[in-house]
C-alpha cells in the first residue's frame, strides 16, 4: 500500500523524515488495525479501517467548496521565495486527528465547521464563548504570506488570510498575571478517525508565552489563496507561527486558554526530548534523529538551506536574549 505506492520528490522526504509517525503512531495504527480494537465504531473490512486510521483514502474525497476571502495584502513580511502551488499545500498536511499520512484531505471532508465556536477561559477579565462569524466581525483581515517550516523537514510558503492573535488576545482581556496561552484543538471522535488512536494524548494543545502571543508574526488564519480554510489545513481558524516548527501552529482551535503555568504541548507530553515548549526553527541545532540544517519545498526535490528562526529573526529573536539556557531549538 502506502510504502510501495510510487513516490513524487516530496514523499521521498516523508518517508525518510516522518519517524514520529514512524515509530509511535504508524506502530500503535497498525496494532489497532490487527487487534481491532478502537474506541471508535468502524463498519467494513480491515483494510479499510486501516485506510481510515491512515487517511490514506484522501483522494476519493473532494474538498467542500471553499467561500471567497480576499483581504489586503500586507508586505511587511516578504517571504523570499516563490509561493507553493495551492494544490500541494492543500493535500500535503499533517492533521493526525484525521490519520497519520499526508493524505488526509478527504477524510478530513468530514470536519463539521458550521457552527463554530470558541471559549476563551483561565485568567481573564470573565470567561466567555464566541462564535466564529463574531470573531471575524470584530478583526481586520489582511493577508500573509508566510514560510512555514515543518520539523519533519518539508517547508512551504502560503498567503494566509487572517488577522493578528494579538487582536484576539486583546479581544479576551486576559489579567495581568497570565503568562501563557494554551490553544486546544477540536477532539470529536465522530467525525475524527484518528481520536480512536488511544496512544496519542488528544486532545492536541499547544501554547506560547504571552509575550510571544503579543508578537506581531503570530497570526490566526481564516483562509489561504483568497478562500477560506480548507479543513485539512485546519479550518475555521488556526494558528500559525511562520518561527517556530509547524507543529506548534495548532489547527481548528476551540478553546483558548491564558494562564500562569507553562503548559505542556501534545507533542511534548509524547516526547519531549524530540519536540520542546519553544521549538524555534534552527538549521545548526538537530532534531535528536535527523539534521534540521535544509528542508525540501513542497512541488520540489531540491534540498535548500534553513534559515534561523526561519528567516523571521529580525521581528523574534530578540524576545529570546534573555533564555539561553532553555532548549530554544527543540
Ligand atoms: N490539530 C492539529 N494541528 C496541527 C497538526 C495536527 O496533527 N493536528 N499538525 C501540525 C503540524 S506537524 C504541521 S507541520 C502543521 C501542518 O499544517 P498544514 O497541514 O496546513 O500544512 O499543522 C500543525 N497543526
Ligand atoms: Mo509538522
Amino acid at each position: 500500500m502506502m510504502l510501495i505506492r510510487k513516490s513524487r520528490g516530496w514523499e521521498i522526504s516523508e518517508r525518510l523524515a516522518t519517524p514520529e509517525a514512524v515509530m509511535l503512531g504508524r506502530r500503535a495504527a497498525l496494532g489497532a488495525v490487527v487487534g481491532g480494537v478502537g474506541s471508535i465504531a468502524m463498519a467494513g473490512s480491515a483494510k479499510a479501517q486501516f485506510y481510515k486510521l491512515f487517511g490514506a483514502d484522501g483522494g476519493g474525497t473532494p474538498d467542500k467548496p471553499r467561500k471567497p476571502l480576499t483581504a489586503a495584502a500586507n508586505e511587511a513580511y516578504k517571504p523570499g521565495r516563490a509561493i507553493t502551488d495551492e494544490a500541494q499545500a492543500t493535500t500535503y498536511n499533517n492533521y493526525y486527528e484525521f490519520g497519520l499520512s499526508k493524505s488526509v484531505h478527504g477524510a478530513a471532508q468530514a470536519l463539521v465547521t458550521e457552527p463554530w465556536t470558541v471559549e476563551f477561559t483561565g485568567m481573564l477579565d470573565k470567561p466567555f464563548k464566541i462564535g466564529f462569524e463574531d470573531i471575524l466581525k470584530k478583526m481586520t483581515l489582511e493577508e500573509r504570506v508566510y514560510r512555514h517550516r515543518c520539523v519533519e523537514t518539508w517547508a512551504m510558503t502560503v498567503p494566509w488570510v487572517g488577522f493578528p492573535l494579538a487582536k484576539l488576545v486583546e479581544m479576551a482581556k486576559p489579567s495581568s498575571g497570565a503568562k501563557y496561552v494554551v490553544f486546544t484543538t477540536l477532539a470529536d471522535p465522530k467525525t475524527m478517525p484518528g481520536l480512536g488512536q488511544r496512544f496519542y494524548p488528544w486532545p492536541y494543545t499547544e501554547g506560547l508565552t504571552m509575550q510571544e502571543a503579543m508578537n506581531e508574526l503570530p497570526f490566526i488564519s481564516v483562509g489561504m489563496y483568497g478562500k477560506t480554510l480548507p479543513a485539512q489545513n485546519g479550518a475555521p481558524l488556526r494558528l500559525t507561527l511562520p518561527w517556530k516548527y509547524g507543529f506548534k501552529s495548532a489547527k481548528s482551535i476551540v478553546k483558548i486558554e491564558f494562564t500562569d503555568k507553562r503548559p505542556t504541548s501534545f507533542w511534548e507530553s509524547l516526547q519531549d526530548q524530540e519536540y520542546g515548549f519553544w521549538a524555534n526553527v534552527n538549521p545548526a541545532v538537530p532534531h535528536p534523529r535527523w539534521s534540521q540544517a535544509t528542508e525540501t519545498l513542497l512541488g520540489s526535490d531540491e534540498r535548500v538551506k534553513t534559515q534561523i528562526w526561519n528567516g523571521y529573526g529580525e521581528f523574534v529573536a530578540s524576545m529570546y536574549t534573555d533564555k539561553t539556557k532553555e532548549k530554544l531549538f527543540v
